[in-house]
């Protein structure tokens, strides 16, 4: 029988030992969320933005079967390059580690790995939400109900409009997880700053965030992750336009191809990246890093005695 226990990676390893913040960040949007050969190159620059705020990054994935936190560069590369890289949500984790395969984790197995691993802060591109014709389809991601259970905070720039934004605001609302915009009261929209939605609150500062955990922490009382929602200033977003004509297109595409399940989120990034000639892909790079180190900062103000 093989063990089963998560693995952690060197430099992981030690910031656990020494007590230093750790940010946890996902791999699917490596293997899956951009396209070669960019892939790895932003991988790696991900890590360096969470370092460059004294925090200790974590890429979590799954290497032939082992659940690993903190990748090391040669595993970072085997994800980023290889053809049959599973896409793994939550419910796939122990199917892949027993058959041994090499897996990148969703937001949702991101999350839920980190939590089993005490990280509090995890970086992201775009949530996994509510799909369009949810009401026929019942296409909702596991990233909302996992996140009704894993104590993390999750840094992304909202949802993006491929998905219905409004019914992912009202799951996340049911499903017990707050949404705080960071130095807005608008969610953002991903590629575009705004997703035209209101929201209940706003923080001014990593420190903040770090308050808000603390409190949970100490009331312990559901358990839930929260959403720190990290908008683009507005003159670095996707020229909305652009972005109306490609979500058209790509909506389209997606049921004359019968694009169904996991397969769409990963069908539609790819669709946006081709189809503006990569404006969206130079958009989607700077959402992450901006992500990264926003949750390196609150990692670091966790830590911080106040
Ligand atoms: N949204 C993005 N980029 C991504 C993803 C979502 O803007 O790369 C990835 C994340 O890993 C997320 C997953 O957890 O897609 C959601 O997939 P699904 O809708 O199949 O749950
Ligand atoms: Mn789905």
């Amino acid at each position: 029988m093989p063990d089963f226990h998560i693995r952690y990676g060197a430099e992981v390893a030690a910031a656990r030992r020494a007590g230093r913040p750790v940010v946890a960040l996902e791999s699917t949007i490596i293997s899956h969320g951009l396209p070669r050969p960019d892939n790895l190159r932003v991988a790696r620059d991900i890590e360096q933005a969470v370092r460059s705020t004294g925090a200790v990054p974590a890429t979590i994935g799954m290497v032939a079967g082992e659940l690993v936190v903190g990748l090391d560069d040669p595993q970072l590369t085997t994800l980023a390059g290889t053809d049959d890289v599973t896409k793994l949500s939550v419910r796939d984790l122990a199917v892949a580690a027993a058959s041994g395969v090499d897996g990148a984790t969703t937001v949702a197995a991101t999350s839920a790995v980190a939590a089993a691993a005490g990280i509090e802060v995890f970086a992201t591109g775009g949530l996994g939400g509510v799909h369009r014709e949810a009401a026929q389809t019942f296409d909702e991601s596991a990233d909302l109900t996992t996140l009704a259970r894993a104590p993390i905070a999750v840094v992304c720039a909202g949802v993006k409009s491929i998905l219905d934004v409004g019914a992912t605001l009202e799951r996340l609302e049911t499903l017990g997880v707050a949404v705080l915009g960071y130095r807005t009261r608008r969610f953002p929209g991903f590629f575009v700053t705004d997703s035209g939605f209101d929201l209940d609150w706003s923080v001014d500062s990593p420190e903040q965030v770090a308050t808000i955990l603390a409190a949970q922490r100490v009331h312990n009382l559901h358990g839930a992750g929260l959403i720190v929602a990290n908008p683009l200033p507005i003159d670095e977003q996707l020229d909305p336009v652009l972005h109306d004509r490609v979500l058209h297109e790509g909506l389209a595409m997606l049921e004359r191809d019968g694009v169904t399940g996991k397969a769409v989120t990963p069908f539609l990034l790819a669709h946006f990246h081709s189809a503006t000639q990569g404006a969206s892909l130079a958009v989607n790079i700077r959402i992450i890093l901006r992500n990264a180190r926003l949750a390196g900062q609150i990692a670091m103000a966790a830590v911080r005695p106040t």
